[in-house]
């Protein structure tokens, strides 16, 4: 079994009730328990074009999947809800990033493990701060709280939305 942290984003399609279905739908995976949700975030959408803004959250799971059967599942969820690949950080029904798995470092042609965009984005970090204990420590050495000071949350709102699981 091993800890994994996940982020949810949506701006597309009612994003509550996308990151609502994306929740239901992990929880019913046999092979994941879901420990912990942060609050929904809201802000502006990093990527071309004018989007719509963002919800986002970060969960912890435990989970007895591989890295990559975890984005197996994470991604036919996606494609359950209407996801369509099209451009690059275009408008999405539904986005999920493994952001860590344990300690592990991963640099496969599928995934780079940690998230190799997380340690700029607000929307990530301060989610992931929200239900972290303690000051994590990234596998590259660097740490949360740290990368939290190189960061600003000015565009980032906490919202009042219910948690997704009360
Ligand atoms: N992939 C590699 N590593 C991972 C990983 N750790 N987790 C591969 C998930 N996938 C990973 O992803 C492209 C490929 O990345 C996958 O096939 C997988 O094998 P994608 O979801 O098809 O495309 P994408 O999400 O458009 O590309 P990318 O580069 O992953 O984008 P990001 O970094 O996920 O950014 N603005 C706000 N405010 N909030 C957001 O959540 N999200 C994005 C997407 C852009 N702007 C945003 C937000
Ligand atoms: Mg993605």
């Amino acid at each position: 079994m091993t800890f994994a942290y996940i982020s949810l984003g949506s701006n597309l399609c009612d994003p509550k009730d996308q990151l609502r279905k994306a929740l239901t739908a992990l929880e019913q995976l046999p092979d994941i328990d879901v420990k912990r949700i942060s609050s929904l975030y809201r802000s502006a959408a990093v990527g071309p074009g004018i989007q719509p803004n963002y919800l986002n959250a970060v969960l912890l799971l435990a989970t007895d999947l591989s890295p990559t059967a975890l984005l197996d599942a994470t991604q036919q969820i996606e494609r359950n809800q209407g996801r369509v690949r099209g451009v690059r950080w275009g408008a999405r029904t539904l986005d999920i990033d493994l952001l860590l798995y344990g300690d592990l470092q991963i640099d496969s042609t599928r995934l780079t493990v940690p998230h190799p965009r997380m340690q700029q984005r607000n929307f990530v970090l301060y989610p992931l701060r929200e239900i972290s204990d303690t000051n994590l420590v990234l596998p590259d050495g660097s740490d949360l709280d740290t990368l939290l000071q190189q960061c600003t949350n000015a565009d980032l709102i906490r919202t009042e939305y219910p948690l997704l699981r009360i």
